[in-house]
């Protein structure tokens, strides 16, 4: 078990895009149980991107405490969205902040798990929320850049 550091504003690397993953192999697969470790143990939040322990990958995790478990998204693909929620968001990356941001209720998403394989899966609620603020960080977008207007002055 490892936790790693999270990166927080101020640091550009939040900032940038995320690349693909090539081969899922054991270094991947030791980055997604340091990532586990970091979000469950030391800062108890419901997804981690890779960018936030500093690794560029387009990698993130979520577990929502849904009962389905974590699930591990690697090269992930949003197919498909539908509805508009408004979600209370924060990051692990903008501590202190809170807002609120519109996100799909519903979204379809492929990904490759944590063998390499590809899988396809439907979420809704929170899950999708938290599935469409990890995927904004693989390109370098965090939720105060989505902040609803009337929260866009408060801070
Ligand atoms: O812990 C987190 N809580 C959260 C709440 C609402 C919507 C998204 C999230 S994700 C966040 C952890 C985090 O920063 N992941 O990138
Ligand atoms: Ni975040």
């Amino acid at each position: 078990m490892a936790l790693r550091e999270i990166v927080t504003v101020g640091d550009d690397i939040l900032r940038k895009r995320s690349r693909e993953v090539a081969v899922v192999d054991d270094r991947i697969r030791m980055l997604l149980d340091d990532m586990e470790d970091t979000m469950r143990l030391d800062n108890r939040g419901v997804g981690l991107a890779a960018v936030q322990v500093g690794v560029l990958k387009r990698i993130f995790i979520c577990d929502v405490g849904d009962g389905t478990g974590l699930h591990t998204f690697i090269n992930p693909e949003i197919l498909e969205k539908k509805g508009t929620v408004l979600s209370e968001e924060g990051c692990l990356s903008v501590p202190g902040k809170s807002g609120m941001v519109e996100r799909p209720e519903f979204v379809r998403i492929r990904a490759l798990d944590r063998h390499g394989d590809p899988f396809e899966m439907k979420a809704e609620g929170y899950l999708a929320i938290c599935i469409c603020h990890e995927y904004d960080h693989l390109d370098g977008i965090l939720f105060t850049d989505k902040l609803v207007e009337e929260n866009k002055t408060v801070e």
